[in-house]
């Protein structure tokens, strides 16, 4: 190879890259940040995508008191009860973790996660070398994006099983020379069932803290019911209550603007010391300034949690990663021919969420345990729940999907853990699993015939139920099971008409059927088709 040839190839090689921003490009840039400075407005009550998915009123009840409103703040200060933002019966599980340990599977309906967007890589401080030349332009480029974190709710998942304890997305990498981005960091993509209610909570490490730390003696409800929690809100103004919460403000750990410089070589004092660099410092906390009020207009969770009930078409930001820093080929400029120094990344977010799983069943069977409901959802659907002669056979909810006719719509019916006296006050199973019919349209009260007094069952169990009031609010449907059975003295038909009686008072429809001997179980299934196409009353 001849001489000029490789001259040829080298200077080739050593062509200077040229996607950096030009000097007049970062010129036009830090010029137009002090222009939008002009036009910056700290959008108080702008609203974060998150918002769309407020969850209705009624769904979710917090209590809260508002401190007195400090003008200066561009946040209402909200305290409330630390009970609001956990949960009990997650603090008591074994292993934190709601697992119960039966043959029917790992059904778990509340869970809480721990989640952390990326913090965003640094930019490169670097200039272009080359042998020929003693230093060339800047070439450090960006630091990659944090990953975020993203919750979506998906079909065809029935429990929070599989959700893990932890989600951390990646963090970016640093920006190298040559101009090179650092990489983005990892996302993270949660995936729940349709159904979940995902709210924000306080990280369940301090409230154990908080617990240890408390007098003994005092109960864990009431340490929970008393120590306050103090959140910084955006409010809305709402037509009956006045100021109410709408979003939690989220903070990240980042710097002061201006604050977030990496200087190599000379240091900081060195460089504070320029005019020059004070009047780009200036130019920078603007952009920085913008960085931080986009942040705060994202880093909002809804007072009330989000509602995914339906499935998410596109999955929701939670937690967004940090921007990365910009590399000090940004900072070149007419009069800045050699900038040391580029900008760190922005601070990543953290936070733990509540996750509690509400099935969306049409129909919800109510009764004692024994009373039969396992028995009737596996004659009028294709679930197969477990059935039993003894009491609490079933310990977790089952959903079973009911189709009356060719080409007409299904419907969903959930059987759900037996309900005894008391329950409200939690005996028995409670009335843990309530949640799984909170939402469903219809309410179908089974009722044994060989049981004492059926008809004082059904009351007992409307009671524990929340009562008449609640009891307005749903399509009711009374079935009394077991009508074959005649071996108590007794007439069973004689014990369903008091209770018929009790029913057509209330104009509630009453239907005596043996689900063992599927006696009436094709009506069963019309008359609650028919509970659930009547108007909704909420
Ligand atoms: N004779 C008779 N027995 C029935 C009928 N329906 C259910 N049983 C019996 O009643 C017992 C309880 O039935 P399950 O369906 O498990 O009752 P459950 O209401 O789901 O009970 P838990 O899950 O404990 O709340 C079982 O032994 C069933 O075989 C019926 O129509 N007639
Ligand atoms: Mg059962």
């Amino acid at each position: 190879m001849n001489f000029r040839l490789l001259l040829l190839k080298r200077s080739y090689s050593v062509k200077i890259p040229t996607n950096a921003p030009t000097v007049s490009e970062n010129e036009q840039w830090l010029n137009h940040l002090t222009q939008l400075a002009k036009y910056k407005r700290r959008d108080n009550n702008g609203h974060s995508r998150l918002n769309q998915f407020r969850s209705s009123k009624s769904l979710i009840n917090v209590p809260y008191e508002i401190q007195p409103i400090d003008e200066a703040k561009d946040y209402i200060t909200v305290k409330s009860p630390i009970e609001n933002f956990t949960s009990m019966r997650y603090l008591q599980s074994p292993n934190s973790s709601t697992h119960h340990s039966s043959e029917q599977g790992n059904f778990v309906d509340l869970k809480i996660i721990r989640c952390k967007s990326g913090k965003g890589g640094d930019g490169a401080v670097s200039f272009f070398r080359d042998a020929g030349r003693a230093i060339g332009p800047p070439d450090g480029g960006d630091g990659g994006d944090g990953g975020s974190v993203y919750i979506r709710a998906a079909t065809g998942i029935n429990s929070l099983s599989n959700i893990k304890t932890t989600y951390f997305a990646g963090s970016g990498s640093n920006g190298t020379s040559k101009q090179l981005d650092g990489q983005r960091g990892k996302d993270i993509m949660i995936t729940v069932p349709t159904g979940t209610i995902v709210r924000w909570c306080v990280d369940p490490k301090q409230v154990r803290d908080l617990i240890k730390k408390s007098n003994d003696s005092t109960s864990i409800q009431s340490i929970l019911h008393e120590k306050k929690v103090s959140l910084e809100c955006t409010s809305e103004i709402d037509r009956d209550d006045g100021e109410i919460p709408s979003s939690i403000q989220l903070f990240r750990d980042n710097k002061e603007p201006g604050d977030g410089w990496i200087f190599k070589e000379s240091d900081k004092e060195y460089h504070l010391g320029k005019e020059w660099f004070q009047k780009l410092n200036k130019k920078v906390k603007l952009y920085d300034a913008m960085l931080f009020d986009e942040e705060l207009a994202n880093d909002r969770f809804p007072w009330l949690g989000l509602d995914l009930s339906v499935p998410t078409e596109e999955p929701i930001c939670l937690l967004k990663g940090g921007k990365g820093g910009l590399g000090n080929m940004h900072f070149l400029t007419d009069m800045i021919r050699n900038p040391k120094f580029a900008l760190i990344g922005r601070q990543e977010l953290e936070s733990s969420f509540l996750l509690e799983l509400k099935s969306l069943a049409d129909i919800g069977l109510i009764g004692f345990p024994n009373a039969g409901k396992s028995t009737i959802l596996n004659k009028i659907s294709n679930a197969k729940p477990r059935i039993g002669h003894w009491k609490f056979t079933t310990l977790v909810p089952t959903i079973g999907t009911i189709s009356t006719a060719i080409g007409e719509p299904s419907f969903t019916v959930a059987d759900i853990p037996g309900i005894i006296e008391g329950a409200s006050d939690n005996k028995g199973m409670g009335l843990e699993f309530i949640r799984h019919i909170e939402r469903s349209k219809g309410w179908v009260f089974v009722v044994g015939l060989d049981s004492k007094d059926p008809l004082n069952d059904l009351k007992i169990l409307m009671e524990e139920l929340g009562g008449a009031e609640k009891i307005k609010s749903k399509n009711i449907l009374v079935v009394c099971n077991k009508a074959d059975l005649t071996i108590s003295k007794l007439d069973p038909t004689e014990k369903f008409v008091p209770i018929n009686n009790f029913c057509k008072e209330n104009g509630w429809e009453c239907l005596p059927i043996s689900a063992l001997n599927e006696e009436n179980i094709d009506i069963l299934k019309i008359k609650m088709k028919q509970c659930i196409s009547k108007d909704s009353k909420l």
